[in-house]
């Protein structure tokens, strides 16, 4: 590798052996903040929505399908449940009774290890005890402390009652939880007057100054197309983030109630079309576009049609996507295809502690991408720098967004 003096005086370290880049990676990945772009989390101040704690954690959705699998109860039973029993009967079935290898359950275990707690224990009197003992407001600051989350964004819905009236109630917000505006439920609306629409909207982003907006679809989303969706987005949504220059995201692929027994956890993925975004992208070059698709097969498209759209920016591995090995193929994929003009991740979370996991896991399999990535740079003849890294790191963790939304 041959290194002008010119290069060497800007330089601060090259980093030229594997041991050391791996251990630059692994302390710049893991104490970068993070700027989470999606989550359906909400701070205290709106009460019985801010979830957290063991009960909560084990009743995860993600956990329930899974615990439903294996236990010898009806979905019906265990509705008709407190949640406490249900969280006994998840830990018993999927903690107790069996091995917790998925990523889920592994996610229980990353924080019940954190929190020093036993990882093996035969019931949850132990962790009930310790989350009981917390006092919210601090128990907030150490989990986002541990994550090392800056900021989360919530997804709030303007048509959600019990939401609406804890906006009312002049709660002030915490700073870190920024809201944004979902419009899942504009697709249910009667459409005849879109100007009504339209003012209800402005209205409710002149009150509630959300980063985004945002919609999820399912994997037969057709863009253009001749039906009540596509009027919507024409004429509400698109005209709304263009005066507000709001960006709009989408996260496509979702089948909604596919086992309604089974709730929350009853939704199910198809594949999506990506040349509709593709089209939007193209007919609205001033709207800006944050999109994930759910579908494992999607993922290469999109990154494709990244390169073809600056106003496309592909964020997160989506749900059944939030898997070890699913994470890993899809954040190479997208280093090899868009560099660092990405959003490798968000949590989703729904429980507060989540979090933790979600990011440590995250985490793990940037770093792992990243250290070989550079490492491949290293072998062609060129050596990074620690600025160098936290450079990246920083675009990829917080930069891509703010600058997206900003
Ligand atoms: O539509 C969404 O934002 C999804 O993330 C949720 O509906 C889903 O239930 C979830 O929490 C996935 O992680
Ligand atoms: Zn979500």
């Amino acid at each position: 590798m041959v290194i002008s003096t010119d290069s060497r005086m800007r330089i601060s370290k090259l980093l030229t052996h594997p041991t050391e880049l791996r251990a630059q990676v692994d302390l710049i990945v893991n104490s970068a903040p993070v700027a989470d772009a999606h989550t359906h989390l909400f701070p205290p101040e709106f009460n019985e929505l801010c979830l957290w704690g063991i009960d909560e954690l084990l009743t995860y959705h993600y956990l329930t399908a899974e615990a439903l699998r294996s236990a010898r109860t009806t979905y019906e039973q265990f509705w008709a449940m407190s949640k406490t029993a249900q969280a006994d009967l998840v830990w018993k079935t999927l903690f107790v009774d069996n091995t917790p290898t998925s990523e889920a359950a592994q996610g229980i275990i990353s924080v019940l290890d954190v929190f020093g707690l036993d990882t093996r224990a035969p019931d949850l009197k132990e962790a009930r005890a310790f989350f009981n003992s917390q006092r919210l407001a601090e128990h907030l600051d150490q989990v986002f402390d541990i994550a090392r989350v800056s900021g989360v964004v919530m997804t709030n819905d303007p048509f959600d009652d019990a939401e609406d009236r804890l906006w009312n109630s002049s709660i002030s917000v915490d700073r870190r939880f920024s809201s944004s505006l979902r419009l899942d439920s504009l697709i249910n609306t009667d459409l005849v007057n879109t100007a009504h629409v339209r003012a209800f909207l402005d209205d409710w982003i002149q009150r509630r100054n959300p980063v985004y907006m945002a919609l999820s679809l399912p994997p037969d989303f057709n863009f253009p197309n001749e039906d009540a969706r596509d009027r919507l987005l024409r004429e509400v949504i698109l005209p709304t983030a263009k005066e507000h220059k709001l960006a709009l995201t989408l996260m496509v692929g979702v089948r909604r109630g596919v086992n309604p027994r089974l709730r929350d956890a009853g939704d199910a993925l198809g594949r999506g079309d990506v040349t509709s975004i593709e089209r939007l992208c193209a007919e609205y070059p001033d709207v800006k576009f944050l999109v994930t698709f759910l579908s494992r097969e999607n993922q290469h498209e999109l990154c494709v049609a990244a390169r073809k759209f600056s106003n496309l920016m592909p964020f997160g591995c989506w749900w059944f996507l939030n898997n070890p090995s699913i994470v890993s193929e899809i954040t190479r994929e997208r280093f090899e295809l868009l560099g660092q003009s990405y959003i490798p991740q968000h949590s989703d979370a729904r429980v507060l502690e989540q979090l933790i996991y979600k990011w440590k896991h995250a985490r793990r399999q940037i770093a792992d991408a990243l250290y070989d990535s550079y490492q491949q740079l290293l072998d062609r003849g060129r050596a990074i720098t620690p600025e160098e890294i936290s450079r990246d790191v920083n675009r990829l963790f917080s930069g891509n967004f703010n600058q997206f939304i900003g």
